[in-house]
């Protein structure tokens, strides 16, 4: 089961569809009122973040997608300190993350005329969930730690610095399950990723998202993210195709009533819209 995906998917798209685009014509002033509806999406590595992102691509007229920058963390004037980072962590980790913090900080602050914002991690899940954890296994000393929390708490309470995230998504899978894609997607850097790394992270976004340990700023989604992505992309179509049928009928609230009676069952969720995923498919 793949709970609350349906869930987390027909929440943005709810905001995709009724949210109004900021017009040619407005006035700086009033565009930064409107600040897009911003959701970060959280979870370990291998989780399938960014396969979930990719979902929205047939959007991107109404919702800009901000990936990892991950290029620039491979490749900043040819250096490349995610691996140097993987290879020393006691010597680079200071440097990678003040660049994964300074990365992430232009993502959060990027300006976007879209009504919906999709960021890949944020700067708390780099503070909360990455920089504890070099911190806790010694890889990043208590001094270095300090420094980058120091930005951090100053960027936070910073008027001019718009951190805000509106919902966040998390994508909750099994270590077991997330090193088995770490493995299989075989991102050079990665090699030396073991279990024990990625059970910390898990540890770390259980702490942070469901015990709520350490700030959390937004309301959660937790999505069972241990299913094949398979199930999830026919999942997607079915919300989507229920989201295009009220886009055709134009009622108000945004779904079909097909779909409305699918929410109120809330757990079956997922085990209904399969039903209706294999009368849609029977159908083509
Ligand atoms: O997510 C791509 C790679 O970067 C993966 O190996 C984990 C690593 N990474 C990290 O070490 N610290 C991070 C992020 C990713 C993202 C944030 C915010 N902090």
């Amino acid at each position: 089961m793949c709970q609350n995906f349906s869930d987390s998917v027909s929440q943005i798209l709810t905001q995709i569809q009724n949210r109004p685009v900021v017009s040619k014509n407005e006035t700086i002033e009033t565009s930064a009122v409107r600040r897009p509806f911003t959701v970060s999406v959280e979870g370990n590595i291998g989780s399938g973040k960014s396969t979930y992102l990719k979902h929205f691509s047939r959007w991107n007229d109404r919702v800009d997608i901000i990936m990892e920058p991950v290029e620039k963390w491979r490749n900043l004037k040819r250096h490349n300190l995610l691996q140097m980072m993987y290879e020393d962590p006691k010597r680079w980790s200071l440097t990678f993350q003040t660049y994964v913090q300074l990365t992430m900080l232009q993502n959060h602050t990027k300006n976007t005329e879209k009504p919906v914002k999709l960021m890949e991690r944020s700067l708390h899940s780099a503070k909360y969930c990455f920089a504890e954890n070099l911190k806790r296994t010694g890889k990043m000393p208590e001094s270095e730690y300090e420094v980058l929390s120091g930005w951090f708490d100053f960027m936070l309470q910073c008027p001019n610095i718009d951190l805000s995230v509106d919902l966040i998504v998390y994508l909750k899978t099994d270590p077991e399950v997330a090193l088995r894609r770490v493995k299989e997607r075989s991102r050079g850097e990665e090699h030396l990723i073991n279990e024990q790394y990625i059970q910390d992270l898990h540890q770390l976004h259980e702490d942070w998202l469901t015990h709520q340990k350490f700030p959390v700023h937004a309301p959660v989604v937790v999505v069972d993210a241990n299913k094949d992505i398979q199930d999830m992309r026919e999942i997607f179509t079915v919300i989507t195709k229920s989201f295009q049928a009220h886009d055709k009928e134009n009622t108000p609230e945004g779904i079909t009533d097909d779909f409305k009676a699918l929410k109120r069952s809330g757990d079956s969720l997922e085990s209904k819209l399969k039903v209706q995923r294999q009368k849609i498919l029977g159908e083509r």
